[in-house]
């Protein structure tokens, strides 16, 4: 391996998604394969950045400025030899959204690490392997390569509709603060294990999928909001259901629920749904956000919201191989 080789750099940045159609439940544990498919949208405001430095002493991972937990630093170490990459590398990843809350970090964090390590490596890839390379680090983090409306199916994800195909934005009502107590890596296996309602679980999801893109197809954002609600519901509903019971909800998640159900009421088409922690994100259209951020900040237990656009994918700022 030549010296130029070893000191490669690069920086890139992938927004975090969210699932309209969620992935709950693997069928390969180690090779992170989902038992069913997932639909998901990109949002601008949900941006991490990574700069990978090749050639380091040993391995680091720095997560907004703090050394990572190692098991952590181990699933960045997995998808760097997954993509031949053997020098030892610094990994510094920001984020400008609330760290392991149950905001998907791990899905923008492990999509910019796969981007940023092979154009520091100086390696060409296509979309389709770094979603591959990205999943490796977390599932999740397979749909945030392409970015814009994503759909996961097995090992890797592809951009189904431009950010552009909806005039529709996802309001974030942050209804915690802190690291949730259950991650979803946990999460997910206790409830395929132990949930007695898990088989339903994915047979829902495989219904839903093709329903969700005929009706993004179709741009029916109500048909597609409110199968997005149920989508999320049955997946708590799964989590619940397992043994110990995963209640990922706090008050202000209910309040949200109801705040949102309550637009719907005096007429503004606005759908929940809720990732494997607290945090509420309503669907609507871009002219009822402010309305709809509004009702949400005014939640009880609501510490902030976030309007956010759809986004596209992963990519390069600056490498130098
Ligand atoms: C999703 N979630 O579709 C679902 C909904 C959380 C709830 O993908 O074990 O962090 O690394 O593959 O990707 C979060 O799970 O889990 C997730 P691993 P990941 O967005």
């Amino acid at each position: 391996m030549d010296k130029r080789a070893n000191a490669g750099r690069a920086t890139a940045v992938a927004h975090a998604n969210i699932a309209l159609v969620k992935y709950w439940g693997k069928r390969d544990d180690a090779l992170l394969l989902p038992e069913a498919g997932s639909l998901s949208l990109a949002l601008d405001k949900l941006l991490t950045t990574t700069t990978v430095q090749l050639g380091a002493p040993e391995d680091a991972l720095l997560l907004d400025g703090k050394p990572a937990q190692p098991a952590e630093l181990a699933r960045a170490r997995a998808l760097l030899d997954a993509a031949g990459i053997p020098q030892r590398a610094r990994i510094e990843s920001t984020n400008d959204f609330p760290t392991g809350a149950g905001l998907a970090s791990s899905a923008s964090g492990f999509a910019a690490l796969a981007v940023a390590a092979c154009a520091a490596a100086g390696q060409a890839r296509s979309e389709r392997e770094l979603s591959a390379l990205a999943r490796l680090g977390s599932g999740s983090a397979a749909r945030s390569v392409p970015g814009g409306w994503a759909v996961w199916r097995d090992e890797t994800a592809e951009q189904v509709f431009a950010p552009t195909h909806l005039d529709a934005r996802m309001v974030v009502a942050l209804c915690a603060a802190g690291p949730k107590a259950v991650g979803s890596r946990d999460g997910m296996r206790s409830s395929r294990e132990t949930s007695p309602y898990h088989a339903a679980w994915i047979a829902q999801c495989r219904r839903d999928l093709p329903e969700a893109l005929r009706l993004l197809g179709q741009k029916d954002l109500a048909g597609l909001g409110a199968l997005a609600e149920s989508n999320a519901l049955r997946m708590h509903a799964d989590a619940l259901a397992a043994q110990p019971p995963l209640l990922y909800w706090q008050p202000a998640t209910v309040g949200c629920l109801r705040a949102v159900a309550a637009l719907r009421e005096s007429g503004v088409p606005a759908f929940a749904t809720i990732d494997a922690g607290p945090h509420v994100v309503a669907l609507c259209a871009t002219g009822d956000a402010p309305r709809v951020e509004a009702a949400l900040r005014a939640v009880a237990g609501v510490t902030r919201t976030l309007s956010c656009a759809p986004a596209g994918g992963a990519r390069v700022l600056e490498a130098r191989a």
